[in-house]
């Protein structure tokens, strides 16, 4: 299938660690494809959907260990623990490759190597780049084919060209005849997610799940590429792609970034409710982005589908969602109905009698256990998304004029506002954060922050990172050609604990105005922490009971801000000398407006 010497030396290397059974080159065929899912079906791995349902469709049940990202097992080993930042686990790479190496040695035995050759981005774009990825689970090759352009036609584009070698064992070998489990996985405290960013490699033991086990994704496209754009110049971003038309037809894209449980695929996504405007979909997770000849940034999605989460997924949260993922879908850790389609919380109807939960039990609501895990996952390819955008696969990307940063902020923060300039925008970047329950952080609620929403997926020092956004913004090549940059805030509450704003189709409202911000063509007062929406700005005709929340969705009030900007230093405090003189610029500059405030 290659000549790539390189390549086949290393998957003979390889293939002696860990002693496979049998190595497996993946054509990414159809054909590939149903037989790989068959065996799945065989082996009791998976189960086939209903055909009338959930055409094309299958189901996964995780172990109880393996539900999400291991970020406490993920590490980023540079030569220098200085070049990981405080943000990352750091460990010395060639301590980190012995240990690896020790745990490699027959991982596979009892189990089929596969040979997954994977594009992340459109085949032959100049933005994208390829990786190899050898795994011996079968779920990571039907996952790899629907969220990359996976398979011979990688290979044929790869010719004798580099590409990212990812290694990936589920760390379950078979002595012979052993039964394997129903989804074989390492315990807990022995999984690795390593990255090592000066060689661009991936070793990862112990995971079937996800961002662990779908190496192109987090690993390669966030914490490999942020290294590798460092180096070169651009832009590797964990943000959703969206096109707006407004009612004459002008189209501009936008590019977002929230953190985790904001609706980020619900806004890549969204039906707005503006008779006359258009949104369309062109990524819901990750953007690459550089210059063009023009001077303008483009940016493509160097993924091929959708990972979502499913919970609270429905026709009224995402239709455009729910109806990629009416086919040709892989679901992992939902419910199972007796009829063979799935079942989550917030589907929008009631559980059907006799569905199985993900731990395989029956459903019973009275018990408070979920049938779908919080974690439960839809695999579904891009191209079934009805909002699909025409440019989406288009090589040379779509030109962004818009970036815009968001979280959940009850207080505090505007429904929008726009930074000044690029290094304000940047400053918006580095302190976006999220309220959060007091589980998810452990100790008290309050605002987590993760800056530019990349806290778990930036693969050097975030410090170094803000100082590769400024330098984007210093060496642009028109820097009036760079897009413009917001912050917005659809979780915004009333003192009764109420949300003030809509969300959802609504948000199409300040998408209108950022779109004509861009064109300088509606008003904003100018205030300490940025431009804000004049209060007749915002269009909110035919809502009803919006009007009254405005001037609290607008308001920037003193206090408020006095705290957040404590917040902020003890934030700051994090980077030490590592942070951009100019975004302690920045941040002076807001503490000096304040006080004139
Ligand atoms: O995704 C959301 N978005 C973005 C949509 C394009 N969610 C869900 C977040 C969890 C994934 C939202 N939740 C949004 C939102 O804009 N806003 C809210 C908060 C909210 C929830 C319910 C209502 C209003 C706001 N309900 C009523 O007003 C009736
Ligand atoms: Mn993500």
């Amino acid at each position: 299938m290659t000549s790539n010497a390189k390549l086949i030396q290393w998957v003979k290397e390889w293939a002696e660690l860990c002693q496979p059974d049998a190595i497996h080159w993946c054509d990414g065929s159809e054909e590939e494809n149903q037989k790989l899912l068959d065996l799945m079906v065989a082996s009791g791995m998976a189960v086939k959907l209903n055909e009338s349902k959930r055409p094309g469709s299958y189901y996964f049940q995780s172990d109880p260990s393996d539900v999400a990202r291991v970020e406490n097992r993920t590490y980023i080993c540079s030569e220098k623990e200085e070049d990981a930042g405080p943000t990352n686990n750091w460990r010395d790479p060639k301590e980190m490759k012995e240990t690896l190496r020790g745990m490699y040695k027959g991982c596979m035995k009892g189990r089929t190597m596969y040979v997954i050759p994977f594009s992340m981005g459109p085949l032959g774009s100049k933005i994208a780049h390829i990786g190899v990825e050898l795994s011996d689970s079968p779920y990571v090759v039907v996952n790899m084919r629907i969220m990359t352009r996976m398979g011979k036609a990688v290979l044929d584009v790869l010719g004798d060209g580099e590409f990212v070698p990812c290694i990936h064992t589920v760390g379950a070998p078979l002595e012979p005849g052993q039964k394997d489990s129903k989804w074989p996985c390492a315990p807990i405290d022995n999984k690795y997610i390593s990255h090592f960013p000066e060689t661009n490699e991936i070793w990862t033991y112990g995971s079937g799940y996800g961002g662990n086990a779908l190496l192109g994704k987090k690993c390669f496209a966030l914490r490999i590429a942020s290294n590798m754009a460092k180096r070169q110049g651009w832009l590797a971003e964990h943000m959703l792609i969206m096109g707006i038309t407004n009612p004459q037809g002008v189209k501009k894209y936008i590019a977002a970034a929230f953190p985790s449980a904001c609706g980020k695929t619900n806004l890549a996504m969204l039906i707005p409710t503006i008779p006359g405007w258009k949104v369309e979909t062109v990524g819901d997770d990750i953007a690459w982005m550089k210059f063009g000849a023009d001077g303008r940034l483009y940016a493509i999605n160097p993924e091929a589908g959708f990972f979502g989460v499913a919970p609270f997924t429905s026709m009224d949260t995402n239709p455009n969602a729910m109806l990629s993922a009416k086919a040709n879908t892989i679901f992992t850790n939902t419910g199972l109905t007796p009829d063979g389609d799935i079942w989550w919380e917030g589907i929008g109807y009631d559980a059907p009698a006799g569905t199985i939960t993900w731990t395989n039990e029956v459903y019973d609501k009275a018990s408070g256990k979920p049938a779908a895990h919080p974690n439960a996952r839809f695999t579904s390819p891009a191209y079934q998304c009805p909002a699909i955008d025409k440019d989406w696969e288009n090589p040379a990307g779509v030109p962004i004029s818009a970036i815009l940063f968001g979280g959940r902020r009850p207080g505090t923060l505007p429904l929008v506002y726009q930074a000044f300039d690029w290094n304000h925008g940047v400053f918006m970047g580095s302190i976006v954060g999220s309220e959060v329950t007091a589980a998810a952080i452990g100790l008290k609620a309050g605002v987590r922050r993760d800056p530019f929403a990349m806290l778990p997926f930036c693969g050097y020092h975030m410090g170094d990172y803000f100082g590769h956004w400024i330098k984007i913004g210093e060496t642009a090549p028109d820097k009036a050609k760079l897009p413009k940059i917001f912050n917005v805030n659809w979780f915004r509450k009333s003192p009764e604990g109420k949300f003030l704003w809509p969300g959802y189709g609504d948000n199409i409202r300040v998408l209108k105005w950022i779109f004509e911000r861009t064109e300088g063509t509606v008003e904003a007062n100018e205030t300490a922490i940025g431009f804000v929406p004049k209060a007749d700005s915002v269009d909110i005709s035919g809502l009803d009971g919006v009007a009254e929340n405005m001037p609290a969705l607008l308001k920037v009030d003193k206090n408020d801000w006095d705290a957040e900007i404590e917040l902020v230093k003890e934030h700051y405090a994090n980077f030490g000398d590592k942070l951009p003189v100019e975004l302690k610029a920045q941040f002076d500059g807001l503490v000096d407006r304040l006080k004139k405030a």
